[in-house]
């Protein structure tokens, strides 16, 4: 380690990522904290709880608040609940950042700024996915359509996935922190417990492999985490609505349980530097996701 250089009062905050669904917002924490803090999926609504990723620069500490995308909201508990959790996240922090994608404004991002609007708090634009706009002359046009809408405090365009021109929301952001401590300690990059990363990890497997609904009835439960010499022993329940859904889950001589199993297994390895045991079993609660009991003691 090099001696850190003083450079000045430290300054630390807390600063929330919203925006309507698979904009982004989850893969742009990852990105700037440098660990894979959120699962990402190519289908909306991943995300379902609020998640704090760290980024931690010489004197600038900020805890970027990943939320779950802002939507219509389909009438279940759980569409709710995340609506909840997305909402929530705009109080009690020191700036909000709005994540678009390039090129694309719907009433999903009406929605979401209005939300942004009424907080009063500073609040930046990430014009997120850069990379997907061919022809570049057509960016300039879509960022002033965008500050048109509301006076931001700033307009970083990025790539998330690319990793490019992430620095300057760093700086810029970090303009909006107040002085202080740090809120975190300096090695921690997630308030997440390997609890509730290795429950994702079968989830973000679970979203990316089952088709239709699917994605959006499971949910997964870790039933029990033991730390051996050789590494966690992990159980997981994956909880789901029907019991139709526990045979596509589990799928042909129990293909789709074991292909879930092989990703998350790797990505916790791959995240934990050890071996990972991890079991996994599908329970039938039938319709979980409508019943706020079930919602909230099912973790969220
Ligand atoms: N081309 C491109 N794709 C991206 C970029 N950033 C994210 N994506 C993709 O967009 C999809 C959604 O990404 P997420 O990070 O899960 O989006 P989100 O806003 O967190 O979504 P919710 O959690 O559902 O609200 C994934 O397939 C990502 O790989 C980017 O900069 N460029
Ligand atoms: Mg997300």
């Amino acid at each position: 380690m090099t001696d850190a250089v003083d450079t000045g009062p430290r300054r630390a905050g807390l600063a929330t990522l919203f925006g309507r669904p698979n904009v982004g917002k989850s893969t742009l924490v990852n990105a700037l904290v440098g660990e894979k803090v959120s699962i990402v999926t190519p289908k909306p609504q991943t995300t379902r709880h609020r998640i704090v990723g760290v980024v931690t620069r010489d004197d600038l500490q900020i805890g970027l608040v990943d939320t779950p995308g802002l939507h219509g909201g389909h009438g279940h508990v759980l569409n709710r609940v995340m609506n909840d959790a997305a909402l929530g996240s705009l109080e009690g922090v020191d700036a909000v950042v709005l994540v678009v994608e390039a090129g694309r404004w719907d009433e999903g991002d009406d929605r979401a700024l209005a939300r942004v609007r009424a907080t009063g708090l500073p609040a930046g634009l990430v014009v997120n996915k850069v990379d997907r706009i061919r022809r570049k002359e057509q960016l300039l046009p879509f960022i002033q359509e965008c500050t048109a809408r509301h006076d931001f405090a700033f307009v970083v365009p990025l790539s998330a996935e690319r990793g490019d021109n992430l620095a300057p929301l760093v700086e810029e952001l970090g303009k909006l922190m107040p002085a202080g401590e740090f809120l975190f300690p300096e090695d921690e990059y997630t308030d997440r417990n390997l609890r509730f990363l290795a429950a994702e990890a079968v989830r973000e497997k679970l979203m990316m492999h089952l088709r239709q609904e699917l994605p959006y009835a499971v949910t997964v439960e870790i039933e029990s985490f033991e730390e051996t010499p050789r590494g966690p022993r992990i159980s997981a329940v994956i909880w789901v609505a029907r019991e139709a859904h526990k045979r596509i889950v589990i799928g042909e001589g129990g293909a789709m349980l074991k292909r879930v199993g092989r990703g998350a297994r790797l990505d916790l390895k791959h995240r934990l530097q050890a071996a990972v045991d991890l079991r996994l079993w599908v329970k039938v609660r039938e319709d979980w996701y409508d019943d706020e009991a079930a919602v909230r003691s099912l973790g969220h």
